[in-house]
């Protein structure tokens, strides 16, 4: 095939609740869509980066002007046979993953297309349903965070992240703990501690947390082989890993004991699944984490999930936890045992909401 066309646009969108990090809050989405066109059908595609460089150096703006000027460019009219190929055409492009990622991806669901079968077949997904957990943002106070953990326990999701930082940390997660005792629970602190806060980290070890992730600066694996043996909770890299090689390096040292693969961060499916057959053939675990996504991102990340591997919850939780109402048809929904049924259509498999998306576009751009 052939790309002929691409137009990007950015939608504005609002989520249904404030989002808080170590990094920040985020209140609404800015999130830029593509659609890249061959030979009378179409693919879809999310840049899954922030609107503030606040998670890895990448922002919305940075993004539509990569995209626009240089990925955009790199992919088309040249022959791609497979979307394997797409990561060669752009990779002169030192990282800025996020923005090659939407690129690539927008691909894969274009050429599931073309072959009239469902993305997951193509990308080589077995598991029929996969398992959800939730990523629930900080609230100021312990009763407010307790009130989440609550609805989202009896929502069925198989396993509850929270938000730490410091300050909001080992005595925010005993309380949790006091009340939720058995439940499958992990914590995600986006790099906001240094080594010199070890011994508070040790602390966590008491509640017998599912992993803990991302402690240290996120650009980082070699502090977080020194602090991995130091606990008995899992490290789990998510910010550090961008690439197989960074996965293999990670776990040679032994700075973490479990992966998050994220579409976006790691360069798109391509990269994604050398690092699922890495650890697949290791026995590490990898789940799929989240960006707080549109339909689209989101759908994509469903379908990545059902590869072979991805057994430990992800983020990816429904959309009525986001938006008032998704970009995409229907939104996806997460049964009362804390799955998502793979999808069975062409492609993503979602009927896009285009009328929808065109009421929240704040700019477009055609690339051609
Ligand atoms: O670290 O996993 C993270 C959201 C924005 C940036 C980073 C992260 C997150 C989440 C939310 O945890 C996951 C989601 O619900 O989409
Ligand atoms: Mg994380």
């Amino acid at each position: 095939m052939k790309i002929e066309r691409i137009e990007l646009r950015e939608i504005r969108l609002p989520l249904v609740a404030p989002f808080e990090t170590s990094f920040g809050r985020t209140y609404e989405r800015n999130i830029i869509l593509l659609k890249v066109f061959s030979e009378g059908l179409h693919g879809w595609g999310e840049c899954t980066v922030g609107e503030k460089p606040f998670y890895n150096h990448e922002s919305t703006n940075i993004c539509w002007t990569l995209i626009r000027d240089f990925a955009g460019p790199m992919v088309l009219g040249k022959e791609i046979n497979s979307p394997e190929d797409v990561p060669q055409l752009t990779k002169q492009i030192r990282g800025n993953k996020m923005g090659r990622a939407a690129v690539e991806c927008a691909i894969w669901d274009l050429a599931a297309r073309q072959q009239g079968v469902p993305l997951w077949q193509l990308l080589g997904g077995t598991q029929e349903t996969i398992n959800c957990g939730v990523s629930l943002g900080l609230e100021d106070s312990d009763a407010a965070m307790l009130a989440k953990v609550e609805k989202e326990v009896s929502a069925g999701y198989q396993r509850i992240k929270i938000k730490i930082k410091p300050g909001r940390d080992v005595e925010m997660i005993r309380a949790l703990r006091k009340e939720y005792p058995n439940i499958v629970m992990s914590v995600d602190a986006n790099s906001a501690y240094t080594l010199a806060d070890a011994d508070l980290l040790k602390q966590l070890d008491e509640f017998n947390l599912l992993m803990i992730e991302q402690p240290l600066s996120y650009d980082d694996i070699i502090d977080h082989a020194t602090l991995q043996p130091q606990l008995k909770t899992d490290i789990c890299l998510d910010e550090s890993i961008l690439s197989v090689d960074d996965a293999r390096k990670a776990l040679q040292l032994g700075a973490c004991r479990i992966i998050n693969v994220k579409l976006g961060r790691v360069s798109g499916h391509t990269e994604a699944r050398k690092i699922q057959a890495y650890c697949h053939e290791r026995n590490i675990p990898v789940w799929c984490g989240g960006m707080l996504e549109s339909g689209i991102g989101r759908a994509h990340n469903i379908h990545m999930s059902t590869l072979p591997g991805f057994t430990l919850p992800g983020d990816v939780s429904a959309s009525k936890r986001y938006w008032t109402e998704d970009i995409i048809t229907p939104p996806v929904e997460v049964t009362p045992q804390g799955t998502i049924p793979r999808p069975t259509g062409v492609g993503l498999g979602y009927e896009v909401n285009e009328k929808r998306i065109e009421s929240l576009t704040v700019r477009t751009e055609v690339i051609k």
